[in-house]
């Protein structure tokens, strides 16, 4: 019996877009369905019903929760084709740290950078650029981060790229003059067609985050 797999999804989330990313690797065919993240489909619901959040994945009828757990089930499930975690247990802890990380620093800075003004304001910028120089250093002169090959942990943070044009519009700097390896890594995976052809346009989201911050006095 062939997979049968949906992605319940948000075009613009930088969880979702990790999902497409590790699909696009092991080449998986898969049915995409935008959710309406004000009006959630029942099976939303239903299939994430403690965090009602997107990405969820539905593989053969059962649901998985949470882009760094899908992201590791694909790896786990499909594992013969591009693997993306490193097969030595020091290393994947490591790409699991900096996946952790990325979540806790950079999502968290960026979301108060597009949903607060002023001192709020000021504090996550510096908050976002901190996180992205520690980043930086992490990277440092290698090709990615975990060092000659695309991973995990590349993956988790790559989808924040789309979203780099809408902190700088939010709070007015340039994240290349802080980070300019940051933006040669992120060039560099973005020659990778499963990362150009799962990242949002950064105009997109901005877009996007313009019309909520109007609708929601962000
Ligand atoms: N930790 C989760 C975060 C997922 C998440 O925050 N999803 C957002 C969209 S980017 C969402 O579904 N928000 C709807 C809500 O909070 O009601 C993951 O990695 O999947
Ligand atoms: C919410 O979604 C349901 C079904 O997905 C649709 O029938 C309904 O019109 C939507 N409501 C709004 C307010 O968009
Ligand atoms: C944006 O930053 C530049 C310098 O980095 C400054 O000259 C300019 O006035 C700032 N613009 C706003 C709208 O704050």
């Amino acid at each position: 019996m062939a997979d049968e797999l949906v992605l319940l999804d948000c075009l613009v989330s930088m969880f979702g877009m990790r999902v497409r990313i590790a699909l696009a690797e092991k080449g998986i065919k898969y049915e995409y369905r935008e959710e309406d993240l004000d009006n959630k489909s029942t099976l939303l619901l239903e299939t994430n019903p403690v965090h009602k959040k997107v990405p969820v994945l539905i593989h053969n009828g059962k649901p998985i929760c949470e882009s760094r757990i899908i992201v590791e089930y694909i790896d786990e499930v499909w594992k013969d084709k591009s693997p993306l975690m490193p097969s030595d247990p020091y290393q994947r802890a490591q790409a699991r740290f900096w996946a952790d990380f990325v979540d806790k620093k950079v999502f968290d800075a960026g979301r108060r950078i597009w949903r607060t003004k002023g001192e709020e304001l000021e504090a996550a910028k510096k908050d976002l650029i901190d996180a992205l120089e520690i980043l930086e250093g992490e990277l440092g002169d290698k090709p990615y981060f975990n060092g000659d090959t695309f991973g995990f942990s590349d993956l988790a943070f790559i989808t924040f790229y789309s979203w780099f044009h809408t902190y700088e519009m939010c709070a007015n700097f340039s994240i290349e003059k802080h980070c300019p390896k940051l933006i040669k890594w992120a060039k560099r995976c973005m020659e990778r067609e499963s990362v150009s052809k799962s990242l949002v346009d950064p105009i997109t989201v901005y877009e996007e985050i313009l019309m909520l911050k109007k609708k929601y006095g962000y």
